[in-house]
C-alpha cells in the first residue's frame, strides 16, 4: 500500500475510533496508553536532582567527595568539580580482539552531547554549565569471545547475574574495589540473552515511579558494530539513551508511550540511533529533549500548530509508514498527513505509530528537567561504598502515576539501518577536543577545555 492510501484507510479507521473515545471526560493517569478527551493530561511538575549545601550542583554526589581528585585504583584519578555535573561511566566491554571496544569518536560524540546539557551547576557562571562527563574505559576486555551472548532471560525479565559477573570482574581487572561507587556500569557485548536489542539500562520496571529512580548498570549490545568508525554515532546514540534510562528518562518522557514526533529526544527510537535533527542545515545532535512541547491530540490535530515554539530549529520524524522526515523548524506548519497543503481543519491520524493504534494525547517533557542523578542511589559523605541497588543507598522517586504497561529491552538494531548521518557523526566527533589519559588499567576520557 501507497503511503497516501494507508492515510486514507487509516484516516477512515480512526474516525470511528474518535467517535468511540469522545465521550472520554477524564484521564486515567494509570493508563498512559488511553489518554484521550478534550483536554490534555495535565504535566507533571519537572523535577530533577535538588542543589543542597552538601550538593551544590546537584548532581548527586557530595561536594566532600567532588572537592579533590578522587582515587579510582590502577585507572589512576578522576576528577570532579562540586560546581558543575559530572557523571563518571565505566564501559567495559567482551573479548579481547576489540570488536566491542567503543570508538574514541563515539566517546568523544557522548561528552559532546552531555557538555551540551543545557543544565546549570552550583552558580550562573557559563563554565559550569553542562554535565561534565568522565568515561572510563578498561586497558583488558572481559576475557570470552566477543561474539558471547551475555546472560538470559527469564519469564519475560532479564536476568542480570552474568552482568553483575562481568562487573565484578571489571572491578577486579582494573583495581577499583576500593573506590567510591560513583559510576554507572556499561557492559558493551555483542548481545544479551540472544537477541538483536541494541541495549537495555537495569531499572526497576515494577511501576513508572520506580522506573523514574534510574539505575546504575546498562548494556551496550550492537552486535559488535560499536567498534567500527561509521558507527560512532549510533553507538554514542544507544550508549546515551540507555544511560538516559539510568537517569530515569523514559521513552515518552510523560510515559513510555514511543514515537511520540513532538518528543523530540534521543530517548525516543526515532532519534536513538541517528539523533535528533536540528539547525540549518540540519545536523544529527544526540540530545536529550530540550524543551516540553504543547500536547498534539491525534484525534484532532491542527497542521496550523505544528509541534509549537519550542520546536523551532528542531525536525521530527514519523513511521506512517514509511519513515518521514520533516526538516527543521517544525514549530509553526507542519503537514502533518503529506497532502501538500497546511490543512485549516482538524483530523484524526496515528502520529507515533507504530507504537500503538490508539488516537491519544501525546504528552511529552523536557528531559533535562527531569534528570535524575541519584540513578542507581546516593553516594554520600567522602564517597564510601554505601549499601542498596547498584550497591547505593536507595533514594525515592517524586510521585508519579503507575502505567499499565512498560517495557524493559530497547530496540533492534539492524546494521542495514542507513548511515548517513552516522558518518556525519563521526565527523562531528573529530570537532569535540578530549583529553586522553591512559595507565595501564585503563584509558579515561574527559572533555578538553
Ligand atoms: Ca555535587
Ligand atoms: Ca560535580
Ligand atoms: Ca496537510
Ligand atoms: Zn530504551
Amino acid at each position: 500500500m501507497n503511503t497516501h492510501a494507508f492515510i486514507m484507510a487509516a484516516a477512515a479507521a480512526m474516525l470511528v475510533l474518535a467517535a468511540e473515545s469522545g465521550s472520554a471526560a477524564r484521564v486515567s493517569p494509570d493508563d498512559p496508553s488511553a489518554i484521550r478527551g478534550p483536554r490534555p493530561p495535565r504535566p507533571p511538575k519537572p523535577w530533577a536532582n535538588k542543589k543542597t549545601k552538601t550538593d551544590r550542583d546537584g548532581d548527586a554526589l557530595p561536594d566532600t567527595l567532588e572537592q579533590s581528585p578522587v582515587p579510582f585504583g590502577g585507572a589512576g584519578t578522576v576528577t570532579l568539580n562540586p560546581e558543575r555535573k559530572d557523571v563518571v561511566i565505566i564501559i567495559d566491554y567482551v573479548g579481547t580482539n576489540g570488536l566491542n571496544t567503543p570508538t574514541p569518536a563515539s566517546i568523544a560524540l557522548i561528552l559532546g552531547s552531555l557538555a551540551d546539557a543545557p543544565v546549570k551547576g552550583a552558580n550562573g557562571k557559563a563554565a559550569n554549565r553542562g554535565i561534565a562527563a568522565t568515561v572510563i574505559v578498561p586497558a583488558q576486555g572481559y576475557n570470552a569471545p566477543s561474539t558471547t551472548s551475555i546472560g538470559t532471560f527469564a519469564g519475560g525479565n532479564y536476568d542480570w547475574s552474568d552482568v553483575d559477573a562481568i562487573k565484578t570482574n571489571c572491578i577486579d581487572r582494573m583495581g577499583i574495589g576500593a573506590a567510591p561507587q560513583m559510576y554507572h556500569y556499561c557492559l558493551s557485548c555483542h548481545n544479551y540473552g540472544g537477541s538483536g536489542s541494541s541495549g537495555i539500562s537495569r531499572n526497576n520496571i515494577a511501576t513508572y515511579d520506580a522506573f523514574r529512580m534510574g539505575a546504575a548498570d546498562f548494556i551496550l549490545s550492537l552486535q559488535s558494530l560499536q567498534s567500527q568508525a561509521l558507527y560512532a554515532g549510533p553507538t554514542a546514540g544507544t550508549v546515551l539513551h540507555e544511560f538516559g534510562h539510568n537517569l530515569g528518562l523514559t521513552h515518552g518522557g510523560y510515559d513510555h508511550v514511543n514515537y511520540k514526533p513532538n518528543y523530540i529526544s534521543i530517548m525516543n527510537y526515532h532519534f536513538q540511533f541517528f539523533g535528533v535533527v536540528y539547525g540549518i542545515p540540519s545536523a544529527a545532535q544526540y540530545w536529550y529533549s530540550t524543551f516540553y512541547s504543547r500536547p498534539i491530540n491525534e484525534a484532532a490535530i491542527k497542521e496550523k500548530k505544528g509541534v509549537g515554539g519550542p520546536a523551532k530549529d528542531f525536525g521530527t520524524q514519523v513511521n506512517y509508514p514509511p519513515v518521514v522526515v520533516f526538516p527543521p523548524s517544525v514549530a509553526k506548519k507542519v503537514d502533518w498527513n503529506l497532502n501538500g497543503i497546511i490543512d485549516h481543519g482538524r483530523y484524526p491520524l496515528l502520529l507515533n505509530f507504530p507504537y500503538d493504534n490508539e488516537l491519544t494525547w501525546l504528552v511529552t517533557e523536557n528531559n533535562y528537567k527531569n534528570l535524575n542523578f541519584t540513578g542507581g542511589g546516593l553516594v554520600t559523605g567522602a564517597g564510601a561504598p554505601v549499601a542498596g541497588a547498584g550497591g547505593r543507598a536507595a533514594v525515592p522517586a517524586p510521585p508519579r502515576f503507575t502505567p499499565a504497561t512498560h517495557d524493559t529491552v530497547c530496540q533492534e538494531f539492524t546494521p542495514e539501518l542507513h548511515s548517513t548521518l552516522a558518518a556525519d557523526a563521526a565527523a562531528q566527533a573529530r570537532g569535540v577536543r578530549m583529553n586522553v589519559t591512559r595507565t595501564p588499567a585503563a584509558t579515561i576520557y574527559t572533555l578538553g577545555e
